[in-house]
């Protein structure tokens, strides 16, 4: 496949999509943008529902590729799910389907594992075939769209790689997120190399930056060529001294993976919409 050089970018007015469309560009892509929200800045920008399917067909016609970010983002009533983050992903590779595209990012989440216990130093990594474990509707609304990926493989030859997104913001916010952070700079650096890797099939990935304190296997992602810069490191002593060490054992926040979203998903939703 040639490198794609027009990606449609979805959730463009989300809180990755709002980085990407200013780290991206730096790649040689040409970012085509789309989200239900109006895109600050952005006047070229359409403002289309997933639901919309005239609407994508028209946004995907004449790209390379499309980073597929939109959707809801936390826990959230299934019907919501249902509608946003698997009919719409279904309706964005139907679009995608129909205009040939051949290469779909998907950013999936750690939460389709979210039910994987936190492991022990003993333990290792936790390998990217580990069982789906999903902790929310959110969470297994990530699973489906990693099967519908494989699906369109397998039946249409479209390629996709899912990216477990671990935490994705300018700076990690509480001591799980020192294992799972994947620094702005890094997201970008991994999205470009998903996007550009030849012959991925449909490829399922770990999305993080190279944190001291990782808990899972960030190999299939560098076998693409995603080569991390950073660690979260840097923000421990700041948020060990406001919150405590980091204790699977007794903080059931720290148990699995999911962390809150295992816990008390509403609550989450509720404390994290920022
Ligand atoms: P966000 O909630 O900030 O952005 C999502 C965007 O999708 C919003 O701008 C929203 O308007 C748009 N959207 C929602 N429903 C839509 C629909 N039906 N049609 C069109 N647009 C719609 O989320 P964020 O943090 O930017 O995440 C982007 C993607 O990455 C999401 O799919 C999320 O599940 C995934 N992810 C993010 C992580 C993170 O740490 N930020 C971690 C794991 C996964
Ligand atoms: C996600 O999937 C969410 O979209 C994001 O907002 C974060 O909460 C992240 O997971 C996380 O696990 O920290």
């Amino acid at each position: 496949m040639a490198a794609p050089r027009t990606v449609l970018l979805t959730g463009a007015a989300g809180g990755v999509g709002t980085l990407m469309r200013e780290l991206l560009p730096a790649y040689g892509y040409e970012l085509r943008l789309l989200d239900v929200a109006p895109v600050p800045d952005a006047p070229q920008a359409l403002t289309a529902d997933l639901s919309d399917r005239a609407a994508l067909r028209e946004a995907v016609a004449g790209t390379d590729a499309i980073l597929h970010l939109a959707g809801i983002s936390l826990e959230a009533p299934f019907e919501e799910i249902l509608e946003a983050n698997i009919t719409g992903t279904y309706n964005l590779y139907e679009a995608a389907r129909e205009a040939g595209v051949r290469r779909v990012v998907f950013a999936s989440s750690n939460h389709a594992v979210g039910y994987t216990p936190w492991p022990r130093p003993e333990q290792g990594l936790i390998p990217i075939d580990t069982p789906r474990r999903p902790d929310t509707f959110y969470g297994l609304s990530k699973c489906f769209g990693e099967d519908l990926a494989q699906l369109y493989w397998d039946r249409h030859g479209i390629e996709t790689v899912s990216i477990r997104i671990g935490s994705c913001f300018p700076k990690p916010f509480n001591v799980r997120m020192l294992a799972v952070w994947m620094s702005p700079e890094d997201g970008a650096r991994l999205f470009h190399a998903a996007l550009s890797a030849p012959d991925v099939g449909h490829t399922v990935v770990y999305g993080s930056s190279a944190n001291t304190r990782l808990v899972w296997d960030l190999a299939p992602a560098r076998a693409l060529g995603y080569e991390p810069e950073d660690d979260s490191e840097r923000f421990a002593a700041e948020l060990v001294a406001a919150e405590g060490e980091f204790d699977a054992e007794s903080n059931p926040d720290h148990a699995y993976l999911g962390g809150g979203f295992v816990t008390d998903p509403p609550l989450w939703a509720n404390r994290h919409a920022r």
